[in-house]
């Protein structure tokens, strides 16, 4: 297809059946403040490379669905931060006409990443049903993509930005597994536990590629979460993230954020309340997703 370009390593990686891990581009122009976004996605792809896979860091660049972009492109989609598109899959066609740049959220990238080939993604928190969603309607798109495109997201769980229950009632409901990698909890991003199981616990990334291989040869499509838990040492006080959390939705409230804005607003609230404690949790978890999903991908290509 004339606009997806595929990097020539990881198109090489690809034919030969070796491992690649896809990375996606919101977290890094929406996620984080520069130049810390930056750093840590070049970080990721580090670790990526350090567990055996080949990193796939997806945007829309230039109108074209580039799967490995380069150092520069990344320290330019950090660089322009907020004033990067933040594409979904309803923006990837426009992007696309207008020969626009976008960074990916977890939907589009996931999306992508299937036309590509590539079957393991890590992130940092997927999106999902938003607190008050029963009068908002505010569904992430991630959700739905789960359920339709055939890619496993490596996560830390969601942040509790989201209502987790009815994430967990969504993701059921599509028909989308929800592991947990050492643990029977949903993590809550920042913190371990939440409160709410997960499906199915698993405690090594084999087993784990074993379950995506029998959902492979069934042909089944859709997509499969994988939430690892922030390492012990990395998590947060759950009475002061929670209150962090509450105050930002509060604000947002107040404000009358609404569509694409408010995940980006509240992340960055949350950021600012807890002066870069917050910061600091998120990307060590990122870099634990990014080890593990090296992990899983590595187990699949020997499957
Ligand atoms: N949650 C995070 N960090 C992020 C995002 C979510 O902890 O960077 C980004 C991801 O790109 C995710 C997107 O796909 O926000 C979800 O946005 P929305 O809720 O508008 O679908
Ligand atoms: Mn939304």
């Amino acid at each position: 297809m004339n606009n997806l370009v595929i990097s020539p390593e990881v198109k090489k990686a690809l034919d030969e059946n070796r491992p690649v891990v896809a990375l996606e581009s919101t977290i890094i122009s929406h996620g984080m403040p520069y130049p810390q976004n930056v750093e840590t996605a070049l970080n990721v792809e580090k670790i990526v490379r350090d567990n055996g896979a080949i990193p796939a860091t997806i945007a829309i660049i230039s109108g074209k669905l580039t799967v490995g972009i380069s150092p520069e492109e990344i320290d330019y989609l950090g660089k322009k931060g907020l004033e990067v598109t933040k594409a979904s899959r309803r923006d990837i066609p426009i992007l696309v006409s207008r020969k626009e740049d976008g960074a990916t959220t977890v939907a589009a990238t996931m999306l992508i990443a299937a036309m590509a080939g590539v079957k393991i993604f890590a992130t940092g928190g997927i999106g999902g049903v938003h607190r008050g969603a029963e009068t908002t309607m505010d569904i992430s798109a991630d959700l739905e993509e789960l359920g339709n495109t055939n890619v496993a997201v490596v996560c830390a769980g969601a942040k509790s930005i989201l209502d987790l229950g009815l994430t967990l009632e969504y993701l059921e409901t599509k028909g989308v597994p929800v592991i947990g990698y050492e643990t029977d909890e949903l993590p809550a991003f920042y913190t371990r536990e939440s409160g709410y199981k997960v499906n199915y616990r698993m405690d090594n990334p084999l087993e784990i590629a074993k379950a995506l291989k029998a959902k492979e040869e069934l042909d089944m499509k859709g997509g499969v979460v994988i939430a690892n838990p922030i390492p012990h040492e990395y998590a947060m006080d759950s009475k002061l993230i929670s209150k962090a959390i509450d105050d930002a939705i509060l604000e947002a409230n107040r404000l009358g954020i609404k569509g694409k804005d408010t995940t980006p607003f509240l992340l960055d609230k949350v950021q600012k309340i807890t002066e870069g404690k917050s910061l600091a949790a998120n990307i060590q978890l990122v870099y634990n997703n990014a080890k593990l999903a090296a992990q899983i991908a590595s187990e699949l290509c020997k499957l």
